[in-house]
């Protein structure tokens, strides 16, 4: 069994999440997301979410693509992460280029995917406010 992981924060769930979420997906058979928690997104990306981790996961939990949703609370936990979840695949959105080679020297494979372009949920905010 191929196991995938990917990180991020998922806010306003849109359709640049769900293409990101369904290629890593295909590229194994178990896909874990680490959802940054409300803390990580305050502290660390200075990031304020308009839904809860617990919505957020909510959301994610309910997506074909996902089998496992996990708190992310650091830059530092990828490692062990790959670790305990005996993980093949590491994937994210190519904003991440080059960020996380360093997994590569853990036997994981990592993976930059293209985002999707025009959407992200500062997009949407954004537009709202017109
Ligand atoms: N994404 C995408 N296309 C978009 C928007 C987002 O492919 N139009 C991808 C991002 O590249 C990322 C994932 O969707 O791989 C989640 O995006 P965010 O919630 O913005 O995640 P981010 O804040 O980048 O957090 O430790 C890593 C961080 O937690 C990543």
């Amino acid at each position: 069994m191929k196991k995938i992981i990917t990180y991020g924060t998922f806010d306003l769930l849109h359709y640049g999440h769900i293409n990101l979420l369904r290629r890593a997906k295909e590229l194994g058979d178990y896909l874990i997301v680490a959802l940054s928690t409300d803390e990580f997104n305050w502290t660390q990306k200075h990031k304020k979410c308009y839904f809860h981790y617990e919505q957020r996961k909510l959301l994610l939990e309910s997506i074909r693509y996902v089998d496992l949703v996990i708190p992310e609370i650091s830059w530092q936990q990828k490692i062990e992460d790959v670790k305990k979840y005996h993980i093949d695949k590491f994937v994210m959105g190519d904003d991440w280029r080059g960020k996380f080679d360093f997994l590569e020297k853990e036997g994981i494979e990592v993976i930059y995917l293209p985002r999707t372009p025009e959407i992200s949920t500062t997009r949407i905010k954004r537009d709202l406010e017109r």
